[in-house]
Formats: C-alpha cells, structure tokens, sequence
C-alpha cells in the first residue's frame, strides 16, 4: 500500500497531527511523519515533496498555523494529492492559517479540512488511497459503521442522561 506522508511546520503542531495518526494507526495506512516548515526549512520541504512519488507516498498531509504556506509550497513541487490542516495559532484563532491554505492559485490545488481538522485529514487520506485499495475501502466502511453505533449509543441514552 501507499504511505500517507505527514509534514508539519512546527513541533507546536503536535496535537493535531496525532489525531491523524490515530485514525492512520485505526486503519492499518503505513505513514511517515516529518517537521518541516516552508519559511524555516524550505530546502526540506521541497525536497521531501519532489522525492514524495519515488518514496512510495500516495498522497500527503501538510499542518501549518500561522502564515500557513507549508501545504501549498508541499503541492507546489508534487502532482500527488496535498491535504492541507490549518493549524490554530496564538492570535487570530486559526483563521490567519485557514485563509493562508485554503486559498490556492489555479492550478497548484491544496485540499483543505478545518481548523485542527487533524482527523478529518487522515480519513480523507485514507479515502484517496482506498480509491484503488478495495481493502482499505471495507475497513473505511466498518469505521464508519462503528464511528455510527456510537452516536445513536449516546442517542439511546441522552434522555436518561437528563434525566427526563
Ligand atoms: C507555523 O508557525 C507552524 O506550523 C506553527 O503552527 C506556527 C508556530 O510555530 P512555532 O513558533 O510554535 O514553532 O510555521
């Protein structure tokens, strides 16, 4: 199977890079996680990204806050397929990072989950390369027929809950 590339600007964005790896772990996806920034480290993001194809990556995940660059600098220099987390920051409440990775020039298209939408990242991986991984495709299916067992468990108990 493809790997899921993972790359985030900074160690700052620990926290929501690891609610993707969970949901890669959940789905057996073989991942690499890196720290590289497209302001900081730009020969390594680039180089990551040129390589990404020849190194048996399917597609990449890109988180970055602020001046949020990193997934369009990563999509930039690969035709493989860049998902791009904005990462809440200090100021502004994500949406400096938001603006900064969603809007893409035509042509270099980066797609982009939510704010800190570090889950929704990696099952959008996941559903890329299940497009020709039919394996993948069923465990996808279970997890979202569990992920639906939970809600309607809470549903079954809510008013209990209240107490009404
Ligand atoms: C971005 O700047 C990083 O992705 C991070 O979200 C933000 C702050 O980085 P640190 O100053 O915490 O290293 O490039």
């Amino acid at each position: 199977m493809k790997k899921a590339g993972i790359v985030m600007g900074s160690d700052s964005d620990l926290p929501i890079i690891e609610k993707a790896v969970k949901v890669l772990k959940e789905l057996d996806i073989p991942y690499e996680v890196h720290i590289y920034s497209a302001h900081r480290t730009p020969a390594e993001a680039r180089d990551f990204a040129v390589n990404a194809r020849r190194n048996g990556f399917g597609v990449i995940i890109a988180a970055a806050g602020m001046a949020a660059h990193l997934a369009g600098a990563i999509a930039a220099n690969t035709t493989l397929p860049v998902i791009g987390i904005p990462c809440k920051g200090p100021v502004l409440d994500g949406m400096d990072a938001l603006l900064s990775t969603v809007q893409m020039p035509t042509g270099i298209p980066v797609a982009t989950v939510a704010i800190n939408g570090g889950a929704n990242a990696a099952l959008l991986a996941a559903q890329i390369l299940a497009v020709e991984d039919v394996e993948l495709a069923a465990r996808l299916d279970a997890k979202r027929a569990k992920d639906a067992a939970a809600v309607l468990e809470k549903d079954s108990s809510v008013e209990t809950r209240l107490d009404i």
